[in-house]
Order: structure tokens, then sequence, then C-alpha cells
């Protein structure tokens, strides 16, 4: 079911309407410090420099010669001739020869991909593990950008010197926008991509985050940002991301409260740079789907369309295997539905399998 569950946010902010501390947008005509609370204002605000390089630098693999020095051949110490009794002085020791250089090693053939298989640069190269990409507002270059003059910045508990924010008091008004974190990517294979936002009663309790990896997967994670404390970090999960691919996160601000976007960081945890397609891309490829969980065989997830687990599991060449209420955001609920029920429901949970 479409069933938005009671959250602390909403009952904040029904607190905040009965005692008259709300939006502070609304009620003080938009001031400078909008987004800031009565109790923040007072508080100093400082503007770290931009000194921050926008890569990490990555941790310098062991030095592991590629190809092991020969040895030199042992000394040459043969004599031709005994020194005569009256020539004390030794011979002459005869130089080693130059060590040969060693032979080229033959590169070894190409395994012939399977089908399913992405071809990715770079895999030959030593893993950089650890290796963070930040992708920020206040580092130029690293791969932040937005898609609407809606926004605003403001620099109160930022978690990377400012934070920016829908606002109504710029751009249209509407409060609505998106911001993307895409960062270049030197090597391929999982990173850990983690996000964070200032947490304030002035946020969205619905922010609407999408992690879009290169192998086709587009997982949907759904935050309150009235929850947290300050600078608040969100681990969005795993991203398979490629050289030269388009790994990314999206906020999509799309309900008219204010969602609010700073650094976000991508880690890699481990190298590899041939993936098998996932086995529920058809699903993540679908915009009224999301993908909540998947193995090498089964996918889970939430249909926001109607249209049935039949027909969600159909898009991943599965069948449902089971199935439950949920609402977007991959919250499932408790209690089995047949999986060709005709509940007229716009959201439920499905669970797939080969057949
Ligand atoms: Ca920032
Ligand atoms: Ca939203």
């Amino acid at each position: 079911m479409w069933v938005r569950t009671s959250s602390l946010g909403r009952n904040l902010a029904l607190a905040c309407a009965l005692a008259g501390c709300g939006d502070s947008e609304v009620l003080s005509g938009a001031p400078p410090d909008e987004d800031v609370p009565v109790a923040d204002r007072a508080r100093p605000i400082t503007v770290a420099p931009d000194v921050i390089t926008a890569i990490d630098a990555p941790e310098a693999p062991d030095a592991t010669p590629a190809i092991d020095a020969l040895e030199a051949p042992d000394v040459i110490t043969a004599i031709d001739a005994p020194a005569p009794p009256d020539a004390p002085a030794p011979p002459d020791v005869p130089a080693p020869p130059d060590v040969p250089a060693p032979p080229d090693v033959p590169a070894p053939p190409d395994a012939a991909p399977s089908p399913d298989v992405i071809a990715a640069p770079d895999v030959t190269a030593p893993c950089p593990v650890g290796q963070t990409l930040t992708v920020d507002n206040d580092i130029a270059g690293s791969g932040y950008r937005e898609e609407s003059a809606n926004w605003a910045s403001w620099a109160t508990d930022a978690c990377r010197t400012t934070y920016r924010y829908l606002s109504r008091t710029v751009g249209d008004g509407s409060r609505r926008g998106r911001a993307i974190w895409q960062p270049t990517f030197r090597a391929t294979g999982f990173y850990r991509v983690t996000t964070s936002y200032r947490q304030s009663t002035n946020r969205t309790d619905n922010a609407d985050y999408y992690l879009e990896d290169d192998r086709g997967t587009r997982r949907h994670v759904d935050v309150n940002q009235q929850m947290g404390s300050g600078c608040t970090r969100v681990d969005l999960g795993l991203a398979w991301c490629r050289v030269g691919g388009a790994c990314r996160v999206v906020l999509i601000g799309d309900d008219g409260q204010s969602d609010s976007a700073d650094e976000t960081t991508f880690r890699l945890e481990r190298c590899d740079g041939s993936v098998a397609v996932s086995p529920c891309a058809g699903i993540a490829a679908r915009p009224a789907y999301e993908l909540c969980g998947e193995t090498a065989t089964t996918c889970s997830g939430v249909f926001t369309d109607g249209s049935g687990c039949a027909a969600f599991c159909a898009a991943a060449g599965m069948v449902c295997t089971a199935r439950f209420g949920a609402g977007p955001g991959c919250m499932r609920e408790a209690g089995a539905i047949a999986c060709n029920a005709s509940n007229g429901h716009l959201s439920d949970w499905c669970e797939c399998a080969r057949r």
C-alpha cells in the first residue's frame, strides 16, 4: 500500500505549527539566515578557506617491481695462470658481465568476454583501495552541479564549508530542483557512497536520493533530513563504477519542501574491472520501479505505478515468489499478499526469482 508511516519529522512539523515555531522562511520574511533556527543565529559563522583538493591522493600501492631483476652471475674468479712466486700482486678480477636485460614478458591473451560482461579498462593497475573521491559544492571541478536556480548556500553545521538548500527566496520559489554528484573515476570497482546534509527542522522529511551505477542499477534511498544532528552523513550503499562511466548520486527535490545537499564521497572498497550486469537491471531501468535488493538470481523491490508484481518481476525475466504491502522508499510492510492479487494498491513489495 502507499502508506506513509507517521514520522518524527511530521510530528515535529505539527508541533511547530501549533507552537508557532514553523518555517522561518514563511514567518520571518526570509531574512538572510532564513535557514537557521533562532538559537543558531547568534553563532558566528566561519567559512573555512577553500583549500581542499577535489580528490584525495590515493594510497600509494606497494612498490612491486614488475619483473624481478635477474641475479647477477657469480663473479668470475678464475685465474688462468698461477702467479710467479715473485709476483705477489693479485690477479685482476674480471668485472662481471652486464646483467642482461630481462626479456619482455608477453601479455597474456585477453580472455574472451562472455556476452553479459562489461569490458572495462584499467584492470591490471594496482588497486588504490581506500581512494576517496570527494564531490562538493565548495570544490570547483569536483563534479557537483545543480539543475535549477532554486538553491542557496549557508554555512552553519555544514559538512564541508557550506551546504546548499532549496530556498523559496531564490529562483522560481518552488523549492524544487536536482543536485548531482558525479566524480571522475580513475579506477574501476566497487565504491562505498556516502552523502551528507545539514539536519534542520526546516528541511524536507522526504529527500529522494538515487544512486546510479555503471551496472545499470538505480538505488533509491529516502532520507528524513529533519532527523540527525548538525552535519549528518548517510550511507547510500555500494556502487560499481568504471573509468569513463557515469556513476552518480542524484538528489531530487520534488515536494516543495527544502532538500539540503552537501559533500558526497565515493570510497573505493575493491577493484573489479569485469562485472556481470545486474540481473535486476531491467527493474532498475524503470523509473516507477524501486530496486531494493538483489542477488545473482533474485531481485526485490517496490512498484509505484500499480502494475503489480508479475509485471515487476517480468522486467528482470523473473517470476514473483512473494508479495507484501510497501510504500515508496523500500519500506516493506508485514503481511503477505498473493503474488497475483488485484488489490488496487499503487505500490507493493515484490520478491522475484528466476523461472
Ligand atoms: Ca559543501
Ligand atoms: Ca521528496
